[in-house]
């Protein structure tokens, strides 16, 4: 295959299409077969998402093959694809079966090539309209990606039934912890008129198989509680229609104290009848815009948002009363587990936040309604770069989950450092919580397969802004697809993710492949190398939480200590002489974390208080591998800028430059990091560094 020897001259592409480019050039020579098929599709029925489909289709292959498709209801001789749903499709089941059509969910999809005598048809089907969408992207990648169409036989079914996507979007345009430009929602307290960018960020997600989205913040301040009055609900309605034609359901996150701040009650105690009853009445109203509004995400009595604490009622009483408020009309409860004492002193060396999520709802397992979910954070304590995985989940085995990971990179470099985050949530999945015994790890509990529940997936933060390429750098592109692609099966390997991703964005140039996969596999170690070691987190700037500030959190309320003094560093979190945290977990977790000799050294001062002298598994001490660590993160970091650099002549002008500038400030970050934790370790521990390199 040619490649054009110069690409960075010619192209204007900002990143804006992402990973749905669609450009000729990527073509495999395999795929010229293929156009034979392209030209003709055959919809026998129709319907607003196969609507979609077809069209996305018709886009797909006008854009790399450079002519039309011609559409009909039914089938041509020759060559075709024949778009359709599997089992109530009578021109489909002509040409498929499907062996255990029992083993099939609303979301699954067949491509299957069907071959007699005188004509071939590639089938795109799915159980459901929105399956026959996810065919249809699928099939666009299979050609994007070049891989073979002869005797192509693929059935996918999602591992998760929720795939969804959380948005911390205020009105007034701001997005919270949002680093790639303002909101694509809302402008100065109203929707944006810019409806197409709403329907491109649906074809993305689409594309990747998301299918549920909330559109503000957890965090809902006065303008946004009213997202659920009159006054709003008409725009809503005007998003749902948009998300709706690519099989995605909208959520909003609402104000627990609604019914006093936008109805005329005195209270929001969710004993209180009239409480319920202006929560079903509400809900009634929101049905009437959005016949499939999904329901509500809650942050309650977290952060200083109210909550049926107020009231002296507990979490299952608040959850259960919206719940059966939106049961009528099928609506789900999407209830947040991040909740803890912010206002904590220091020196209490008893309250632990990482115990928190566990206290609050392990005691409430098997009390929520069946259109609950509760929404676990990945880690114990918020979105660290290196975490345990919270006890909670395998802690309840009577209610429904969702696992909560966060795309935008609020404590991995806020998009201006890369951080690739599918090897870390790959780890968090594959974690065995051993709550069932051997095999019990963290996809199954949030699937629903481990503990047999009616709902679960993965809810994770958007990191999408206004930014021309969506995500302000090129390269944290592939943190939303990768999401995307785990959360649909959290089987595929970082590896499989990862190649896609990077032939669809640049294409087949194998250096280009090879580089940029290297990169971004690499850069979550790098940048855990030079930020807090060994699991220990939070040393960040207060408030934005950007930059090094060893000392940012150590003395304030929130409950992120590392405890760093001149003899050690740690939080001892262990059964006999800490906060009791390790005992959360099941066995042999509870013992590995507690004892000091088995604790892997990654996670070791989450979970022990040692001394800097301490030795390692490694074999170093604790405070040599700070040191080491630092000095190696920020080479790698300063590694990071010259790999890319080698791709100056394989790589578009603005694509190249916009990933350039990004890293070169992430080299020179990764050396304040280094300079900052080492020298205030150096200072209080008095040891030096045993090469001699230079510490200020
Ligand atoms: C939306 C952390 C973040 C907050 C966020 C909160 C949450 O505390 O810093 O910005 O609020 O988590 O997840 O609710």
């Amino acid at each position: 295959m040619q490649y054009s020897s110069n690409p960075a001259s010619t192209s204007t592409e900002t990143g804006y299409e992402a990973w749905l480019r669609y450009t000729p050039a990527d073509l495999e020579s395999n795929a010229r077969e293929i156009q034979e098929y392209c030209r003709h599709i055959a919809l026998p029925k129709s319907s607003l998402v196969l609507q979609t489909a077809v069209s996305e289709l018709s886009r797909g292959i006008a854009s790399m093959f450079k002519f039309e498709p011609m559409i009909a209801n039914t089938r041509q001789n020759g060559h075709g694809l024949v778009l359709g749903l599997l089992q109530s499709d009578g021109l489909v089941s002509s040409l498929i079966d499907i062996p255990n059509p029992e083993s099939l969910t609303p979301d699954s999809y067949v491509i299957q090539a069907v071959k007699t005598e005188h004509s071939a048809a590639i089938v795109l089907a799915g159980a459901s309209d929105a399956g026959c969408l996810y065919a249809v992207f699928h099939f666009l990648k299979m050609l994007q990606t070049g891989q073979q169409f002869t005797d192509i036989s693929v059935l996918e079914t999602p591992k998760n039934r929720l795939r969804m996507i959380n948005h911390w979007d205020n009105m007034d345009g701001s997005i919270e912890r949002g680093y790639a430009g303002k909101s694509i929602f809302y402008q100065d307290n109203e929707f944006t008129a810019d409806f197409d960018r709403i329907q491109d960020y649906a074809r993305l997600l689409a594309s990747i198989g998301i299918n549920a989205i909330s559109l503000n913040n957890v965090n809902v301040h006065d303008t946004e509680t009213r997202l659920i009055t009159k006054r709003y609900l008409p725009d809503v309605a005007r998003v749902a229609t948009v998300f709706r034609k690519y099989g995605i359901r909208i959520f909003l996150s609402i104000n627990f104290a609604s019914p006093i701040q936008i109805g005329s009650l005195t209270t929001a105690d969710p004993a209180e009848p009239e409480v319920q009853r202006w929560w079903s009445t509400k809900a009634e109203e929101i049905y009437g815009y959005i016949p499939d509004f999904g329901g509500f995400l809650v942050k309650a009595d977290s952060e200083f948002r109210p909550g049926p604490f107020t009231y002296g009622r507990t979490h299952t009483d608040g959850a259960n009363a919206l719940a059966n408020a939106l049961k009528p009309f099928g609506g789900t409860v999407i209830w947040r587990c991040f909740v803890y004492d912010c206002l904590q002193d220091w020196r209490d060396r008893t309250t632990d936040r990482a115990k928190a999520a566990y206290e609050h709802f392990r005691p409430l397992d098997g009390q929520f309604k069946d259109n609950v979910i509760l929404q676990i954070k990945n880690g114990p304590m918020d979105f660290q770069v290196r975490e345990p995985v919270s006890p909670l989940l395998g802690g309840l085995m009577s209610t429904n989950q969702l696992l909560e990971l966060q795309i935008t990179q609020e404590y991995t470099g806020q998009q201006k450092h890369l951080c690739y985050l599918v090897p870390q949530w790959k780890e968090i999945i594959s974690f065995d919580t051993y709550a069932t015994g051997e095999g019990s790890t963290v996809d199954k509990i949030a699937s629903g397969d481990l503990f047999n529940r009616p709902l679960g997936g993965f809810a994770a933060v958007s990191n999408v802004g206004d930014d021309s390429n969506w995500t302000g750098h090129l390269l944290a592109q592939a943190n939303l697809f990768g999401y995307g692609r785990l959360s649909w099966n959290p089987e595929l390997s970082s590896e499989q993710i990862t190649d896609e991703w990077v032939r669809l964005t640049f294409g087949h140039n194998p250096t280009v492949v090879s580089t940029v996969t290297r990169m971004l596999l690499s850069s979550w170690f790098v940048y855990e190398n030079y930020t807090a070691p060994l699991g220990v987190g939070w040393m960040v700037n207060p408030s934005h939480h950007y930059g090094p500030n060893v000392d940012g959190y150590e003395y304030s309320k929130w409950g992120t200590y590392h405890f760093a003094d001149c003899s050690g560093i740690g939080v001892d979190r262990t059964s006999e002489s800490g906060t009791g945290f390790t005992a959360q977990y099941f066995s042999p977790n509870k013992e590995n974390y507690n004892s000091l000799s088995s604790c892997p050294d990654e996670l070791l001062l989450f979970f022990h208080h040692v001394p800097y002298d301490h030795q390692l598994k490694s074999g170093k001490t604790v405070i040599q591998h700070i040191y080491d660590s630092h000095f190696q993160g920020a080479d790698e970091a300063q590694a990071l800028l010259e790999q890319w650099n080698s791709l100056s002549q394989a790589v578009d002008y603005q694509r190249f430059r916009q990933v350039q500038r990004k890293l070169q400030e992430q080299a020179e970050h990764a050396k304040e990091w280094r300079d900052i934790i080492n020298t205030y370790f150096y200072r209080k521990s008095g040891t030096k560094d045993e090469k001699g390199r230079h510490i200020y």
